[in-house]
Order: C-alpha cells, then sequence, then structure tokens
C-alpha cells in the first residue's frame, strides 16, 4: 500500500486540511500519515478561532521516523500556518526525499485575491521557495499572483494564465497545476504546465455559482490520492475537478450549515467507484 505524508494543520471544526485530507486519501486505498502543525477550534474564516502551534513537535516527530527507517510515496503539504513552519518542511523534504517519491505543495494561504487572515506578502514568497522543491504544486489564482508578483485579476484571458504558469514555472517545480481557472463563460477547473516538456494541459467543468470552505484541500488531497493510484497527471487533475464539482453541487442541495465546509462524506462512494473505473480504463 502506498504510503502519503500529509503535513498542515487540524481544524477541529470546519472541513479543511487535514479533517479531509485523512478520510479523502484513505478512502482511495492509500496510507494517511499525519503531521499536525497546529491545533485550531476552527479554520481562520470563522471569527475568535482559536490555536495552538504544534511546530515544537516537528522535529522530534520526524527525528524518530527516520530512527525507524520510514518512507514515504508521496509528501504532501497544504496550509501551514508560520514561516517557520515553511523552513521546517523544507528540511522535511531533504530528509525524506527519495529518487521516485513525490512532493505535492499546495500553498493553501488565500482565494478571491485576498491572503487568508494569518498572511502576508512574505509569506507568499517564503511560500514560493517551497514550491521549487515540489514535483506538483496547484496554487489558485491569488496564490499565484501573490507567489510570482503578478496582478491578481477576476477576468482573465488564457495568455494571464499561461503567463502566471511560466512564472510558477520558473519558481522551480516540475508541474504546475493552476485550480479555479474559468477558461470561457460558465465554465471552470484547472490548466497546468509540465515545465520539462512546455506542454499545457487544461480540464473544464460547468461551473458552479456558489463558493465553499475547503474546496481547495479536497482537491489536493484527491489529486495526490489519485496520483498515488497510478493515474497519469492528467486525469488525476480531472478526478480531482469532478469530485470537487460534484461534491460542491450535491451541498448545493441540502443548504443547512454551508459554513461548515462541503458534504465531501455524500460523494466518497462516487470518489472511490469513478478512481476505480479509471484505473481500469
Ligand atoms: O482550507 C484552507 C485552510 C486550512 N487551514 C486553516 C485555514 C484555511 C483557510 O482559511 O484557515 C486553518
Amino acid at each position: 500500500m502506498k504510503r502519503v505524508l500529509t503535513i498542515q494543520d487540524i481544524s477541529c471544526l470546519g472541513k479543511c486540511s487535514l479533517t479531509v485530507a485523512l478520510p479523502l486519501i484513505s478512502s482511495m486505498g492509500v496510507e494517511a500519515v499525519i503531521l499536525p502543525t497546529a491545533v485550531l477550534s476552527t479554520h481562520t474564516m470563522f471569527k475568535g478561532f482559536t490555536v495552538k502551534d504544534l511546530a515544537d513537535q516537528i522535529v522530534p516527530i520526524t527525528e524518530h521516523w527516520k530512527k525507524e527507517g520510514v518512507k514515504f510515496d508521496a509528501i504532501c503539504t497544504g496550509y501551514l500556518g508560520t514561516e517557520d513552519e515553511i523552513d521546517m518542511v523544507k528540511q522535511i523534504f531533504r530528509d525524506f526525499r527519495t529518487e521516485n517519491n513525490l512532493i505535492f505543495v499546495d500553498p493553501a494561504m488565500g482565494d478571491n485575491g485576498k491572503l487568508y487572515p494569518a498572511f502576508d506578502e512574505h509569506y507568499a514568497k517564503k511560500n514560493a521557495e517551497l514550491c521549487a522543491f515540489a514535483d506538483v504544486i496547484v496554487p489558485n489564482i491569488t496564490e499565484a499572483a501573490y507567489m510570482t508578483g503578478t496582478e491578481y485579476r477576476d477576468s482573465y484571458d488564457e495568455a494571464y494564465v499561461k503567463d502566471l504558469l511560466q512564472k510558477l514555472a520558473a519558481l522551480g517545480a516540475k508541474t504546475v497545476v493552476l485550480t479555479g481557472v474559468s477558461l470561457s463563460e460558465g465554465k471552470t477547473g484547472v490548466m497546468g504546465l509540465d515545465s520539462a516538456t512546455g506542454e499545457y494541459f487544461s480540464y473544464q467543468n460547468d461551473r458552479i455559482p456558489k463558493s465553499y470552505h475547503g474546496t481547495g484541500d479536497i482537491f489536493s488531497s484527491v489529486a495526490a490520492g489519485a496520483l498515488m493510484n497510478g493515474l497519469s497527471l492528467a486525469d488525476s487533475m480531472k478526478l480531482a475537478a469532478d469530485y470537487t464539482a460534484r461534491t460542491i453541487a450535491v451541498t448545493m442541495e441540502n443548504p443547512s450549515d454551508p459554513w461548515y465546509g462541503v458534504d465531501f462524506e455524500t460523494t466518497i462512494p462516487y470518489l472511490v467507484k469513478t478512481l476505480e473505473e479509471m484505473k481500469q480504463a
């Protein structure tokens, strides 16, 4: 069984980061090892959240794993609360990198043109440094704009997206995938660039005119889980985009508690079934 290390916070309530990564990666038949960087009462879009930083646990935990000779098939990162944690994660990449494993970075730090409350531009540049270590990065347009010092635009054309992708590739990541990319009216999806071949790819779904918290984390977890199941990069992104879109649609059918995130639990059977079909195709 493949083993993924996922490094991000635990937001006790609010369906994001580890509380979605763990069930989704497990449901895809992949072992999920977690490294919680902080415990928060909720994610940071709630007012008055509590936070206990766990940075002082990162080195003792990973030193123990080193002594045990633990190896990971992938190391995935999401929301990291502080710049110090980003430095610690860089060290984890150096320590646990093997010839074949995958480093997958989701520089989760903002949306809709704004950084989340805990972050500033300096933090964004620090996250750009982390991307240099990665095989795959999956920022949204906001995160890409902050990391590359590009103006954020609500409406844009393919040339703007390609420019962002080129600038992201120049950060050093092998494959860059921009999420939340709308290439035509009423559509949304991903556009990526393989920096080795210079090839672009894109995948679009119908756009559902509602946004929910945590969907970026859901996308990343499924994309990483799909790659661990041997799907190609393009198929992995397609599955992640389809699963996220379907989950948003299902959530909208039942409009109770939308601020807790999406009903991803309801769509896990769809995920497992579709993954199996794609593996057999
Ligand atoms: O979904 C990203 C995320 C993860 N973790 C925490 C957050 C957020 C987004 O706001 O606040 C703590």
